[in-house]
């Protein structure tokens, strides 16, 4: 297995163009909108993808959240398919046509643009995986975005409270520029006191894995989270990875992790929120940085399991045979 080389992924601004060519040559489908700056000043941009995208319909919104770790690259190429997958194939394939005249997808292709640049744009890849924002009183960069959500931060052993840390989890729940920066997004789904996203990916790199709430606890039901709802997770989560071949299992399973998004936007918007962590498997197939050559394979891979969870969005709890 060759290295990959930081050519071989999509630059933050070779993504912001992809983004750009997608909407001029769908202007119907396809909608981008600024949803604030990274810590460094960068955008962080969204992307609706739905047939009337410039009406906000009373459709189930599904979204997608990609690159809150710096070096996982291959989650940008993963929203850059998705965005081509939906975009070419309607009006063609009538999965995706059905779904798109009936649901509204968010695609956020870089949370950690700032990372991503770090990372990827100095000629050799860095290991990067925490946000460019600096730590007063400490020379140690970055938080780990994905323990500073608003839920339970810091609670259980599960991030570290020293800056140097790789799972730094922020002064404070929401610190992170960039974690701000989309918690506000989410919550500025809630249309006349009701949150519009019912389902959400959030992608990361590397295992082949298939997460659901809550990391912060091995307990399989927690507060706000009944049996039924644990029940919805696991046949959902274990219906996508039967598409792509990942492993399903609850993120404590994995290890504890505080702060992270799936636990908040379930917790605190009722949004059935998933990781999948991408290919590889292990270390020995390229770890965080997979050869170019298996980034068409890797991202087509979750295309049943995309369109799975869209099918779904307008009850998870059908896919436990329940009727929420
Ligand atoms: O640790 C993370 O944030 C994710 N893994 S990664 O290697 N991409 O950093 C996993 C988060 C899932 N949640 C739990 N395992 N609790
Ligand atoms: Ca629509
Ligand atoms: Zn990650």
């Amino acid at each position: 297995v060759g290295a990959a080389a930081p050519e071989d992924y999509h630059t933050y601004d070779e993504v912001l163009a992809a983004v750009a060519e997608a909407e001029e040559a769908h202007p119907d489908l396809v909608s981008s909108q600024v949803i604030g700056q990274s810590d460094e000043g960068r955008d962080i941009f969204a992307v609706k993808v739905s047939a009337n995208v410039d009406t906000d319909e009373d459709e189930p919104e599904v979204l997608f959240t990609h690159n809150q770790h710096a070096r996982e690259h291959l989650t940008a190429e993963m929203a850059l398919y998705t965005l081509g997958e939906l975009t070419s194939q309607y009006g063609g394939d009538a999965e995706v046509t059905e779904l798109l005249d009936s649901r509204e997808v968010w695609l956020i292709p870089s949370v950690n643009p700032d990372g991503k640049v770090y990372d990827q744009e100095s000629g050799e890849f860095q290991m990067w995986r925490k946000n460019r924002q600096p730590n007063e009183g400490s020379s140690s960069v970055g938080t780990d975005l994905n323990r500073n959500w608003a839920y339970e931060w810091g609670c259980c052993g599960g991030s570290s409270g020293s800056p140097g840390g790789e799972t730094y989890r922020g002064s404070g729940p929401e610190s992170g520029t960039e974690t701000q920066v989309v918690a506000d997004f989410v919550r500025g789904r809630v249309v006349d006191g009701e949150q519009q996203i019912t389902a959400h990916i959030d992608f990361h790199t590397y295992s082949e894995l298939v997460l659901w709430p809550y990391g912060y606890t091995y307990d399989q039901t927690g507060p706000g989270l009944t049996e039924d709802d644990a029940a919805a997770f696991e046949a959902l989560g274990t219906a996508m990875a039967e598409t792509n071949g990942y492993t399903p299992q609850q993120s404590s399973d994995l290890y504890i992790t505080d702060g992270g998004i799936n636990d908040w936007a379930w917790a605190d918007q009722g949004i059935f929120s998933f990781t999948f962590e991408m290919y590889p498997r292990s270390q020995a197939d390229g770890g965080f940085y997979p050869p170019g050559d298996v980034i068409d394979r890797e991202t087509s891979r979750n295309r049943e399991a995309v369109l799975t969870l869209l099918s779904y969005a307008d009850c998870a709890y059908r896919a436990a045979g329940l009727e929420g």
